[in-house]
């Protein structure tokens, strides 16, 4: 080369290294000589936490991240459901609270990495595992396996979403350090290699050769087995009882060299309704976080901020019986539901501060929090009197019920119409012989409420009327199992209902949209004449109620109790909240996001009640939560 072209080369070369961009400069391997991860060549540890951008409203999203890097986290691990960004097969939602590029972005604007956990099943006690509902179209499909019509579905899905992470990657210029590819698969029954291998060949295909894709699995020999697969980096995750020698070995035996990974440390636990509260000591967190750096070993904390399961998003699990996953995603985790640092987040940093240099300067404070006091609220009307504006397509006719999935209406509730064969004067048994609610439905003849039948747990009724009443049956979807072999969850009545000796046929099935009546501004917005006072009788079955709350000016976060409410759904300004069970627990209080409340205008305040609402008609905002009263 002639020296003129040498020296050209020499100083092009100069001017990528001092402006840092030379993209084969950035990279992030692993060490198996070493034992480590290597960032830019350099050994690095990670020490993140678990933060799910679709169960956080996205005004919050920079706070949360801010409090996580102030902590002293270098990283954060984020799961993507499926679910939340196609609802609808082929439409896709990456908008809004569903922005995943936009929160990537503002990790990395934070300073904090990503490890990415695009599923595509996710567990995460959320709907279904994050797999969209619309799969259990095809009767019998095998999910999480390389059934022809799943594969097909993952592919499509895959193929949306990974080329936007890719500009993300670390080498790429941005903030994603490692991919994990499926979920725990070692604890599903499918045990499908070719499954794997499918997912394994897009990742590579979407992502490239060199991103490190890994797997996640418990902690015993079957799991890994089933799980993990060759050019996956097999980690482990356990919480604070295990020993954690003994689970770093196991890692050990399916990753004799590379880093340690714990890819889930438990920070705490899940809820279900009607279960205890769940928590994790903060000193067993300290002692087993401790160990775990000590052994240099990468660690995320699953969860550091859980959030709330808005909406109708909180999976459900099946083991004995169907048990529901309550709204709240608190999960005893450093970060409160609210976003508020806890004494745990503060002994998290004082073992972090041990192990790296934290950044200067302290965690943000908590968000203040308002009690904005009582509002009564005026019942709107039944469910069977406000049909025209709920379901505004109506009925579909069918001989024998159909489930949700088969009328394309995946989540909520929907209602179920026939009448009576024959006259009923003496209490008669409505039977669901096959445990065929899903999951649970509130039964009222003529507009009188009569009781509610509950899958694993209330399969009988009785029921009075006369021969042609109508026969109302609302049917609430609670949530798809999220984990197990349980998952193919169809929601609404399953198989034929038994009426004394009559099948029940010949029903109108109404698929209900509420929450798009009341994003629309319904019952608000209506020329609606509250009758008052309402008497006892008129306070049961499923009814709508409404009120509303004039803010002082302030948008502060507040805390909903529907004190003697029974159970049912919330909305605010036509934002639906989640579910409400205080009659069971543990969970009493509902967060209310500040930025969703209007300072000035007037906020509108929807009830679906389900069962029986109490004559004060009255709830409370609260300044505090309440996460731990199990009544039942
Ligand atoms: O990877 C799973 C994660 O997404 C592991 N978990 C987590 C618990 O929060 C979460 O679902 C398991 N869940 S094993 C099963 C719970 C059974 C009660």
């Amino acid at each position: 080369m002639a020296a003129g072209g040498f020296i050209f080369v020499l100083f092009i070369l100069a001017f990528l290294c001092v402006n840092g961009n030379l993209v084969s400069q950035r990279s992030f391997s692993i060490d198996y000589n070493n034992n480590c991860f290597l960032k830019d060549g350099k050994t690095f540890q990670y020490i993140s936490g678990s933060i799910h951008y679709s169960r956080i409203p996205r005004a919050y999203w920079r706070d949360r991240l801010l409090k996580m890097y102030m902590t002293g986290l270098n990283a954060i691990q984020v799961y993507v459901p499926w679910n939340f960004h196609e609802s609808t097969q082929g439409v896709y939602n990456f908008t809004g609270d569903r922005d995943l590029v936009h929160f990537l972005d503002l990790a990395n604007q934070t300073g904090l990495l990503v490890i990415l956990r695009p599923g595509p099943y996710i567990c995460a006690e959320w709907e279904m595992g994050g797999l969209p509902a619309w799969l259990l179209q095809k009767p019998n499909i095998i999910l999480r396996s390389a059934d022809t019509d799943y594969l097909q579905a993952v592919s499509n899905w895959l193929a949306i979403l990974l080329p936007k992470v890719k500009p993300w990657l670390y080498v790429n210029g941005g903030n994603i350090i490692t991919v994990q590819v499926e979920n725990e698969y070692g604890s599903y029954f499918a045990c499908d290699y070719n499954y794997m291998r499918h997912l394994r060949t897009l990742f590579r295909l979407f992502l490239g050769e060199n991103t490190v894709l890994f797997t996640v699995d418990g902690n015993t020999d079957k799991e890994m087995t089933c799980g993990s697969l060759e050019g996956l980096y097999a980690t482990v995750d356990f919480g604070t009882d295990t020993n954690v020698r003994e689970a770093f070995k196991r890692q050990r035996r399916f990753e004799p060299k590379g880093p340690l990974v714990n890819s889930e440390f438990y920070t705490g636990w899940l809820d279900h309704w009607g279960d205890s509260h769940t928590t994790v000591s903060t000193d067993k967190v300290m002692r087993v976080l401790t160990e775990m750096l000590l052994m240099g070993a990468n660690v995320n904390m699953y969860m550091f901020e859980g959030g709330t399961n808005f909406g109708y998003w909180n999976g459900a699990d099946h083991d004995t019986r169907y048990r529901s996953v309550v709204t709240s995603y608190d999960y005893d985790a450093p970060l409160s539901e609210a976003g508020d640092p806890t004494e745990k987040l503060l002994a998290i940093r004082e073992v972090i501060k041990m192990f790296r240099d934290i950044p200067s300067g302290s965690v943000p404070p908590a968000t203040p929090k308002f009690g904005y006091g009582f509002v009564t609220l005026k019942k709107v009307g039944n469910i069977s009197s406000v049909l025209n504006t709920i379901s505004p397509l109506g009925p579909v006719k069918s001989q024998y019920p159909l489930t949700f999935e088969e009328l394309k209406q995946y989540y909520g509730y929907m209602l179920y119409r026939t009448s009576l064969p024959r006259d009923l004067s003496e209490p008669t048994p409505l039977i669901s012989p096959l445990n065929g609610v899903h999951d649970r439905a509130y039964v009222s003849v003529n507009g009188v409420y009569q009781g509610l039948l509950e899958r694993d747990i209330a399969l009988v009724i009785n029921v009075t009327g006369k021969q042609g009443d109508t026969l109302d049956i609302l049917v609430e979807n609670m949530g798809r199992v999220n984990f197990g072999s349980k998952i193919n969850d169809y929601k609404g009545i399953l198989s034929n209902l038994i009426l004394g000796k009559d099948v029940l046929t010949d029903w109108n099935i109404y698929p209900l949209n509420i929450d798009e009546a009341i994003a629309g501004g319904w019952p608000h917005s209506g020329s609606f004449k509250p009758k008052s006072p309402v008497k006892k009788e008129d306070l049961f079955g499923p009814t709508f109620y409404m009120g509303t709350l004039q803010s002082n000016g302030l948008t502060w976060d507040t805390f909903l109790k529907l004190h003697e409410w029974t159970k049912g759904q919330v909305w605010i300004n036509g934002v639906n909240l989640g579910r409400y069970w205080p009659a069971r627990g543990p969970q009493q209080t509902l967060y209310v996001p500040g930025p969703l409340i209007s300072p000035t205008q007037i906020n509108n305040i929807t009830v679906l009640e389900l069962e029986g609402a109490p004559t004060h008609l009255k709830v409370l905002f609260m300044d505090r939560p309440l996460l731990n009263a199990t009544k039942s």
